[in-house]
């Protein structure tokens, strides 16, 4: 088994044309921008780049295209929930023969799972078709659903899965969080997965993070780290206080649409969201760009490394 991920992995959004077409070539330049700011991996395919809303070919396009410009500098986990069983098992073996480290999979969504056998049955169908890559589960109940004990998934995991790695955690439960990074001898990594908690995660024990908001100002959450690390609690609190603003002004601009409008913003244009998201009028993007700066979002967005100018709409 694989040694646990440390640090900030980024969610990266899949980049689109205007008609709503992938746009490949994009990839490279984004992968390099969040290697020069200190990433350390990328969860590819999963909810901020969209991949439920993509066809199993795009998808596994998409991975490869993360993998090939990674290029072993930084780790890869590609997203292979599906409705479908069977598509998973398809997207798991094409990640492991694409070269990808990890995969992780939500679970279906349609048919609601009800019980940790059912969910383990269905997470090691999925894991054996990878079976040389560490696999974690995808835990985000105000997504799928399915909002089930995740000590207990670890538990029964254990013994049913030679490849179970651990979960990525998206879901503000910290005492859940605890239990589940203690859990037996501390032997499952679990990725923190709410940005605007990252501070509270640290108190607890947290190493690894899986995020959208780390593509845009990862060096808040770096030096949250850093400043937690030096005992300074003050300074810690008050970047956390920022970045609970920014998902703020996010979610009053619903969520994904906004973030996707903010890469634009800061100059690493990723195009438009799909349906059933949708992308931001041009109106709305003013409104954006004015909470933005309220917040003072620029002054961070503008220490990211390698982006062109910021864009700004008006
Ligand atoms: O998985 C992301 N969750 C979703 C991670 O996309 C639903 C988070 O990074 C959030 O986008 C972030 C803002 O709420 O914490």
């Amino acid at each position: 088994m694989k040694k646990r991920i440390l640090g900030l992995v980024t969610a990266p959004f899949t980049p689109m044309h205007q008609d709503g077409t992938i746009a490949i070539d994009k990839i490279p330049a984004m992968v390099d921008m969040l290697i020069n700011n200190g990433i350390k991996g990328m969860f590819v395919c999963g909810s901020t780049g969209e991949g439920p809303s993509m066809t199993t070919s795009e998808r596994m396009n998409v991975a490869a295209a993360f993998v090939k410009a990674a290029a072993k500098r930084i780790t890869v986990l590609v997203h292979v929930g599906h409705n479908s069983i069977q598509e998973s098992i398809e997207l798991a073996r094409h990640a492991q023969l694409i070269g990808a480290d990890y995969i992780s999979t939500t679970p279906p969504t349609y048919f609601k799972i009800t019980t940790i056998s059912t969910l383990v049955d269905c997470l090691a169908d999925i894991a054996a078709a990878a079976p040389l890559l560490p696999l974690y589960y995808y835990n985000i109940p105000a997504l799928t659903g399915i909002n089930l004990d995740m000590v207990e998934l670890l538990k029964t995991s254990k013994s049913a899965i030679p490849n179970f790695a651990g979960i990525k955690y998206t879901t503000p439960l910290l005492h859940e969080y605890q239990a589940c990074l203690n859990f037996g001898n501390k032997e499952f990594d679990v990725l923190f997965g709410t940005d605007e908690m990252l501070l509270g995660a640290l108190a607890v024990g947290a190493e690894g993070f899986i995020g959208s908001t780390y593509n845009f100002v990862a060096p808040v959450y770096q030096q949250i780290i850093s400043f937690y690390k030096e005992g300074d609690m003050k300074s810690a609190q008050n970047l956390q206080l920022f970045s609970v603003e920014m998902v703020r002004v996010i979610v009053k601009h619903g969520g994904l649409r906004a973030q996707k409008a903010m890469m634009k913003l800061i100059g690493m244009d990723c195009g438009p969201v799909r349906l059933p998201q949708n992308s931001l009028k041009d109106n709305e993007y003013i409104v954006l760009e004015n909470d933005l700066n309220n917040i003072n979002f620029f002054k961070w967005a503008n220490l990211i490394k390698g982006v062109q100018e910021p864009v700004h709409i008006r």
